[in-house]
């Protein structure tokens, strides 16, 4: 396989690179999956069964973290990455963050399944975790803080990532409106049309949700 390919699952974390490579200009093409139906066949693109996967000229690359960073390394002239060690070395904390702790404990309200078959422990798991998980929202409006964006002092990867755990906060019910700061974050990444072309590509949940927010 030749090119650049990102395989994304509809309203997956996935739409973080989705984003990004709307913003970078690059070519690029997209293979829908859906994780529950074609697990078997994907296996064989990405071992981990995950996504997301970017397929670079045959190389596999994975981690949301990674794919970002080589996404805006391959557009340097979209400027999705800021320049400077301290902005840039901030920008990939926060990244990390997303992906080490956000990601995990909306896993924990989403598939406690993943952490325990127990129906109880599941449960248990579910209550404690929608709190943490609401910390963690707050957390990001705190982060974000009187800035335009969370990728530096412009448009960067990390805002795309940041709008997944948006979406996913509508879509678990948390009530994302009373974050004012993110809301009207949010509300400026709808107006870029690369984001909109991307949430709308996706075409799967959190673009009704974000939709519907606008
Ligand atoms: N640490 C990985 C997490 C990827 C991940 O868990 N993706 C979810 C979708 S949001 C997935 O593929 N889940 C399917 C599974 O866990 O089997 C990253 O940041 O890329």
């Amino acid at each position: 396989m030749s090119g650049l390919t990102l395989y994304h699952h509809k309203g997956a974390c996935s739409l973080a690179p989705l984003i990004a490579l709307e913003e970078s200009g690059l070519d690029y093409s997209v293979e829908i999956i859906n994780l529950a139906t074609d697990r078997p066949g994907y296996l064989k693109v990405n071992p981990a069964g995950k996504v997301p996967a970017l397929v670079l000229d045959g190389e596999l690359l994975t981690e949301n973290l990674a794919i970002l960073y080589r996404i805006a390394s391959l557009a340097p002239a979209a400027g999705l990455l800021p320049s400077g060690l301290e902005e840039t070395s901030r920008t990939l904390s926060l990244m990390a963050w997303f992906g080490s702790t956000v990601h995990i404990l909306r896993r924990q309200i989403r598939m406690p399944l993943r952490f325990t078959p127990d129906a109880d422990a599941q449960a248990k798991l579910v209550e404690a975790g929608r709190p943490k998980m609401w910390e963690a929202l707050l957390e990001m409006e705190a982060r974000l803080g009187e800035r335009e964006w969370f990728g530096g002092r412009a448009f960067g990867v990390a805002d795309g990532y940041a709008l997944v755990f948006y979406g996913w906060g509508l879509n678990d019910g948390f009530p994302m409106e009373e974050l004012e700061k993110l809301t009207t974050w949010k509300d400026r990444m709808l107006s870029r049309p690369a984001v909109l072309h991307a949430i709308r590509n996706d075409a799967g949940v959190l673009h009704d949700k974000l939709e519907a927010a606008a």
